[in-house]
């Protein structure tokens, strides 16, 4: 406060000095600011040898008028404040005087400073001979203005626009003195020029105070909607300058589109029949103009900011879509199209779709299925691993393994999804082959099975016969369980005699039979069956009697029994004869071992089935093979 009051004092009194035009030397400042309604404190000095005999304010009359009123009177015998001024009761003067420096002071306080209080205040000063001395201040009332208030233009600007568009108006109010507003784009003041136009109105209040409105008006280009605006105002307080920043504001410019792009959402994915294609067009100017998307010369509606929904698409999609839009400001017409493929994979055609087959027959199976993608075809048979990786599979030489159901699988690598298999039953027709085997275990019934192979699919028919009266015996708690190529056939016998449990297996093309003989203590016994040839490779098929090894054994057997025979009858004849001693054992024995043949078979049997056949053979069990 003191700093601001010193230095133009110090400058009041070297102009001051340089008008000794009066006997009395009186110094005040040129200007004393003040804020509306603070107190202003208006200085008036004087040099005297004592104080002064009299000191009078005036102040001058505001317009043409330039005379001046008395406010304030003051001598050694009275003081007093004009009655009726405009200073009744606001102010007051403080008197001092500095014997030792000759210096005294009258200090003018007035209270509450309006903007009419802006005037010239002259003090004047007496000395004891009558002469006198004035000083003038300015008084100078500031009043700070509000903050800076944006008001923006909502639509966009357009950069095609000739003249210059309003972008947006600044408004600052109850300032005093009067402020000023300036516009600055990314922190550069703008000047007016042939692209700027500032318009600014000033409205001074009932109250005095100021009103500034700047509306800034600019032709502007396609940068400028990255630009940062704002407004600045400008205005005096008391001993400086001060200002204030509005916000900050961009701006919408609108500019032509000159190319569209069109895409698809999203990108560099494969389209499968099925999908939802959404496809994108996009303007690269502001605001987006109007699309339209035509595709074969048709025009696709279902628009929504530049985004078509294609659901479920087929191949009849697939084809260039073409995005053109129009801007009728500047009659600019731009285009762009893409190419969408839409793959697909058909069902697939398998040749032969089903097959019957001969026994030894050859049979080729394709599997083809149109797809715009490469795909990968393999070929399984009842549901097991992969047989080849070709459409191709080649069947050579049919068995009745041969037979089951072949699947091919076709898939695309490259789009997964896209995948199809279809399945044929290949059949290999032939005469039935049969297995029939037994559980042996001598305290529960015997299960008897009986499998059969071959197509059309046989009939099983189960017989059971006393073996010694040959006698028929019911057959009973059969199970049958089929499927496509072969037939499991089962039955559970209490045998309380022995019996010969016959399996029959029979369809159009031929039979085959086989039996097993049970005992009565459930003991089991294989038959002479011979099993056919074709049976090789069945997995549970009994052991295959050997023919070249049976014969042999059989030719060995029946000279052994010759050479018995043979040794009886000599050894017969020596004991007629009287020639041998005889011993009861020897009889005893040769009757044993005819009793215990059944014993010797099994004994064999559990060995080698070959033999136990022969020998059954031998008992006259034996059936012929080819039955
Ligand atoms: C306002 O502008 C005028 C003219 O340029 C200038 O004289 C004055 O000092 C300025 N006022 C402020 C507060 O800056
Ligand atoms: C076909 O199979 C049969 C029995 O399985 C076999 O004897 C014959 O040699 C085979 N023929 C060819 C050409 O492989
Ligand atoms: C015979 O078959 C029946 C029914 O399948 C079964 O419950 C039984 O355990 C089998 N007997 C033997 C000795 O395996
Ligand atoms: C098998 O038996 C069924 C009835 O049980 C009969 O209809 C069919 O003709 C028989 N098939 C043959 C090949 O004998
Ligand atoms: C003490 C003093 O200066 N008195 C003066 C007051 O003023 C009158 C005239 O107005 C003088 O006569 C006195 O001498």
């Amino acid at each position: 406060m003191t700093l601001r009051y010193i230095a133009p004092l110090v400058v009041g009194l070297i102009v001051l000095t340089c008008k000794t035009w009066a006997a009395v030397d009186v110094s005040t400042e040129d200007r004393v600011d003040v804020y509306l309604k603070d107190q202003a404190k208006i200085p008036c000095m004087y040099n005297l040898k004592e104080p002064a005999m009299m000191i009078v304010w005036f102040m001058k009359l505001p317009g043409k008028d330039q005379s001046r009123i008395r406010i304030y009177y003051y001598d050694n015998h009275t003081e007093f404040v004009e009655e009726g001024s405009d200073y009744a009761g606001r102010i007051q003067v403080s008197h001092s005087y500095d014997a030792q420096n000759a210096v005294g002071t009258a200090v003018l306080t007035i209270d509450t400073v309006e903007l009419s209080d802006q005037r010239e205040f002259t003090c004047m000063v007496h000395n004891v001979l009558k002469d006198n001395g004035e000083g003038r201040t300015r008084l100078q009332v500031f009043s700070s203005p509000s903050l800076p208030v944006i008001e923006l233009e909502h639509t966009g600007i357009s950069v095609t626009k000739e003249e210059p568009s309003k972008v947006a108006n600044c408004k600052v109010d109850n300032g005093y003195p009067r402020p000023n507003i300036t516009w600055y784009k990314d922190r550069f003041p703008l000047q007016p020029s042939e692209e700027i136009e500032i318009k600014e109105s000033v409205t001074v209040k009932t109250s005095g105070l100021v009103k500034v409105e700047s509306q800034l008006f600019m032709k502007v280009r396609r940068e400028d909607e990255d630009a940062i605006f704002y407004c600045e105002v400008q205005y005096f307080v008391p001993g400086a300058s001060k200002m204030a920043e509005s916000n900050k504001f961009q701006i919408t410019v609108f500019y032509p589109t000159t190319k569209v792009t069109l895409y698809m959402n999203p990108p560099d994915r494969l389209i499968k029949e099925g999908d939802i294609v959404e496809i994108h067009c996009k303007g690269n100017g502001k605001p987006q103009p109007i699309f339209t998307l035509t595709f074969k010369d048709k025009e696709i509606l279902d628009e929504a900011n530049g985004i078509w929904i294609l659901e479920s698409v087929t191949r009849s999609d697939s084809g260039t879509y073409e995005c053109r839009s129009f801007d009728p400001d500047t009659g600019i017409e731009v285009e762009d199209s893409i190419n969408i493929t839409v793959h697909y994979l058909d069902h697939i055609v398998v040749t032969p779709e089903e097959a019957v087959l001969d026994q030894m027959q050859d049979l080729t199976l394709t599997c083809n299925a149109l797809s715009s993608l490469p795909t990968y075809t393999v070929w399984h048979k009842d549901g097991w691993s992969e047989v080849v990786e070709r459409h191709v599979l080649e069947l050579y030489n049919a068995s009745y393994d041969t037979a089951g159901m072949y699947t091919c699988e076709v898939k695309v690598p490259s789009l997964p999804e896209l995948q199809e298999q279809k399945s044929v039953q290949i059949r290999v027709q032939g005469k039935p082959v049969i297995a029939v085997s037994s559980t042996n275990n001598a305290d529960r019934p015997v299960n008897v099975t009986c499998y059969a192979q071959g197509y059309p699919i046989p009939n099983i028919t189960w017989t059971l016969s006393d073996r010694w009266t040959g006698k028929p015996v019911p057959v009973l708690d059969m199970q049958s369980q089929s499927t496509d190529t072969d037939v499991f056939s089962m039955i559970s016998v209490k045998a309380t005699s022995a019996l010969t449990a016959n399996c029959r297996a029979h369809n159009d093309i031929g039979t085959d039979d086989d039996s097993l003989s049970i005992d009565a203590i459930a003991r089991v016994t294989t038959t002479t069956q011979v099993i056919s040839p074709k049976a090789i490779g069945f997995t549970i098929i009994p052991k295959q009697p050997e023919k070249g090894g049976s014969g042999v054994a059989i030719a060995v057997i029946i000279i052994c029994l010759l050479l018995i025979a043979i040794l009886g009858s000599v050894l017969y004849f020596l004991y007629k004869k009287g020639r041998l001693p005889c011993g009861r054992s020897g009889k005893q024995d040769f009757t044993k071992e005819k009793a215990s043949k059944d014993d010797i078979v099994m004994e064999m049997k559990s060995g080698k089935s070959e033999e136990a056949v022969l020998l059954q053979g031998v008992n006259g069990d034996k059936k012929s093979p080819t039955e």
